[in-house]
């Protein structure tokens, strides 16, 4: 307890602020609950086995030394399952959870998107014609001379059916390179359905199923893909079809966002249509005179999360902050409503805001809180329901009481890239493309891409590991592409700038950001946003030059600081795609010895990328630009990069 008390608790001097301002005013929030709640050995080596009555059963690895052969054959739960199956079941029902919740996620876009195509949504529409043809290309949905509502019928069908479907291969899988394809199909891989995947790993891993660590890590492989390449993928794309594809916004992020004399409202969680909704209400002018009868100046939407990634990418409406701020908003005393959705929501929240005067609001019909308010959304009446949310936070702001403390930290930021937006910024509108970004990875300016996303954990030194990682990597010349709260880590530190490049890059790296005009670390957006980086893998393998496949890439992704069952759902579909993965903080398979070799080195055999464990983020940077290194030599393009001078002529030559 002593060591968790003396933990730096965050690098962020909004956080520490708040944490500090929660103390005294008595109000209990994760960072405090961790200090008393410490997490248990057994479970978070993975070798406790709760899936029958007879058990739980706990099978820990003797600590500081070899097992015995004796030992080992009595590591079993009552039941005989080796501390392997017991591993590898876990596991695979952490994957389970992430890709049904990113596909519950993906189900409900795809069924909002069939209600607006046919004409039963009126509030919201088609936004973006151009994703919606490409995608009826590639589902082979018929343009002629039809209206967008007509083929939007037919993506938001077959999409739909991606969910419930039986038998075949999901139809996104073609979307990868051929290679990848095939590894799959040999592997036994290529996901049918999105909900059967995740059935089926449920059912594998009852009591007295499949009982063999390799096949029930198939089974993983095959689960996660149904995530990465179906649920997530889905969501994605439908959602930038019906709220627009994200292009390049400037915003703010931190709890500085939040204004002393406006009605405050924090959207928080993953799904973003009442969020959207509420992005336009609360400009309309017959709100915010409400909020001025009430004696505020006006309405200060704020966004927490992913929902907040949604609402930033889409509209530039600043962010509160990251997972573990979620409560530290409500302690500036500043907020009318927390308005939730699903997925990381704490319970802790309503604890907290009983201490202030904050309402919190739950509106979907999948989550609810105790002590919450509920007032669930209508996608039929979406205007009135987000008014009636707004309503209950404005009709609060009198509550406020006199005990508000907003920190003054507030950092700019540039966020919206879409996978297809770096390639117009990269290729131009007339010839979009990733051909400049291979061709700078070619030549050394650029020394790999990395992927560095997921959460925060208060088990680790907020948003710490995840900044002093993207900062090694850039350093490095490895450019970084960002998701959900990691993304969120490093916008605070300043790293989403234009600035950030000349400040934190290498000369490499930031003679092309300064060319093309991006920031070093580019925000794709929320954590289903991830398929944004298959796809932007995707395209470089395509576009040529750095072989032909996901895994022949100097490429590598990364959780520093993840905590949630989707991280690892996220981190598996990146390794089964062909991506080296390093996570941070704590490793679930620690207890089994058999199941993490299988994981950080025999999974590079089947599928070319494979996990790592690395808690020190420089160490972890290191390990992910040593592999880009290892791919750059198979690809014969180290040399170049020991020839790159960057003299004056190359500079030009970029410009
Ligand atoms: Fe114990 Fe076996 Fe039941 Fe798991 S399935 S709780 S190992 S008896
Ligand atoms: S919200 S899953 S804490 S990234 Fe996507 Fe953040 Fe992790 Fe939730």
């Amino acid at each position: 307890m002593a060591e968790e008390k003396e933990k730096v608790k965050s690098i962020d001097p909004a956080t520490v602020e708040m944490i500090e301002k929660a103390a005294q005013d008595g109000a209990r929030t994760v960072f405090e609950r961790a200090v008393t709640t410490r997490p248990c050995p057994i479970g978070a080596e993975g070798s406790c086995c709760s899936i029958c009555a007879m058990g739980p059963c706990r099978v820990p690895l003797p600590k500081g030394r070899e097992e015995t052969p004796e030992e080992k054959k009595k590591r079993t739960g009552v039941c005989g399952a080796t501390a392997e199956t017991i591993s590898a079941r876990n596991f695979l029902r952490m994957i389970a959870a992430g890709a049904a919740s990113h596909g519950d996620h993906g189900r409900e876009v795809a069924k909002i998107f069939l209600k607006v195509a046919r004409g039963e949504i009126k509030e919201f529409e088609i936004k973006d014609e151009q994703k919606l043809l490409q995608l009826a290309l590639d589902l082979g949905v018929e343009i002629g001379d039809r209206t967008n509502n007509e083929i939007a019928v037919n993506v938001g069908e077959i999409l739909a059916g991606e969910f419930g479907r039986q038998e075949g291969e999901l139809l996104f899988l073609k979307r990868a390179p051929l290679k990848r394809q095939e590894i799959w199909r040999q592997m036994g891989v290529s996901p049918r359905g999105i909900d059967r995947e995740v059935s089926e790993a449920m059912h594998r891993t009852h009591m007295g199923g499949d009982q063999d660590y390799q096949t029930l890590l198939l089974s993983g492989a095959r689960t996660a893909l149904s995530d990465g390449w179906g649920g997530s993928m889905i969501a994605t794309e439908l959602q930038d079809v019906l709220f627009g594809t994200p292009s390049p916004v400037y915003s703010q992020i931190n709890l500085g966002v939040l204004r002393e004399d406006e009605v405050n409202i924090i959207i928080h969680g993953h799904e973003p249509y009442l969020a959207e909704m509420i992005a336009v209400v609360a400009q309309d002018p017959e709100m915010i005179k409400y909020a001025q009868s009430k004696g505020a100046k006006g309405i200060n939407l704020a966004g927490m999360c992913c929902t907040a990634n949604e609402i930033l990418m889409r509209h530039g409406v600043p962010i509160a902050g990251n997972f573990l701020q979620q409560e530290l908003a409500i302690v500036t005393g500043a907020v009318e409503a927390m308005v939730v959705d699903v997925q990381c929501i704490m319970q802790g929240l309503v604890e907290v805001a009983r201490c202030y005067h904050t309402k919190v609001i739950t509106t979907d019909r999948r989550v609810h809180i105790e002590g919450a308010e509920h007032m669930e959304f209508d996608e039929h009446h979406a205007t009135e329901s987000a008014k009636k949310v707004l309503k209950a936070a404005i009709d609060n702001y009198p509550n406020r009481g006199k005990n508000v403390r907003i920190p003054d930290h507030r950092t700019d930021l540039i966020a919206g890239f879409s996978h297809e937006t770096i390639n117009y910024l990269l290729g131009g509108v007339f010839r979009a493309s990733y051909r400049p970004l291979n061709e700078n990875i070619i030549n050394g300016r650029i020394r790999g891409v990395a992927g560095v996303v997921g959460c925060s954990n208060v088990r680790v030194t907020h948003d710490d590991v995840t900044v002093k990682m993207v900062k090694e990597l850039i350093k490095n010349d490895v450019l970084v592409l960002q998701t959900g709260c990691a993304a969120m880590a490093c916008a605070k530190a300043g790293l989403m700038t234009l600035e950030a490049a000349a400040e934190f890059a290498g000369e490499g790296l930031a003679s092309v950001c300064e060319a093309v005009g991006i920031p070093p670390v580019l925000h794709l957006g929320a954590c289903i946003d991830n398929s944004r980086i298959l796809m932007a893998a995707t395209a470089m393998v395509k576009d040529g030059g750095l072989g032909d496949d996901i895994s022949d890439l100097p490429a590598a992704g990364a959780a520093p600081e993840w905590m949630s069952e989707k991280a690892i759902t996220i981190g598996q579909y990146f390794v089964s795609s062909g991506i080296y993965t390093v996570f941070g903080a704590t490793w679930p398979t620690l207890g089994s010895k058999e199941v993490t070799d299988f994981l950080f080195k025999e999974m590079e055999n089947l599928y070319g990328g494979k996990w790592d464990f690395e808690p020190d983020p420089i160490k972890a940077a290191h390990l992910m630009i040593e592999h880009i290194d290892k791919k750059r030599k198979a690809l014969g393009i180290d040399k170049a990069r020991e020839r790159v001078l960057y003299d004056m002529a190359m500079r030009r030559e970029l410009t």
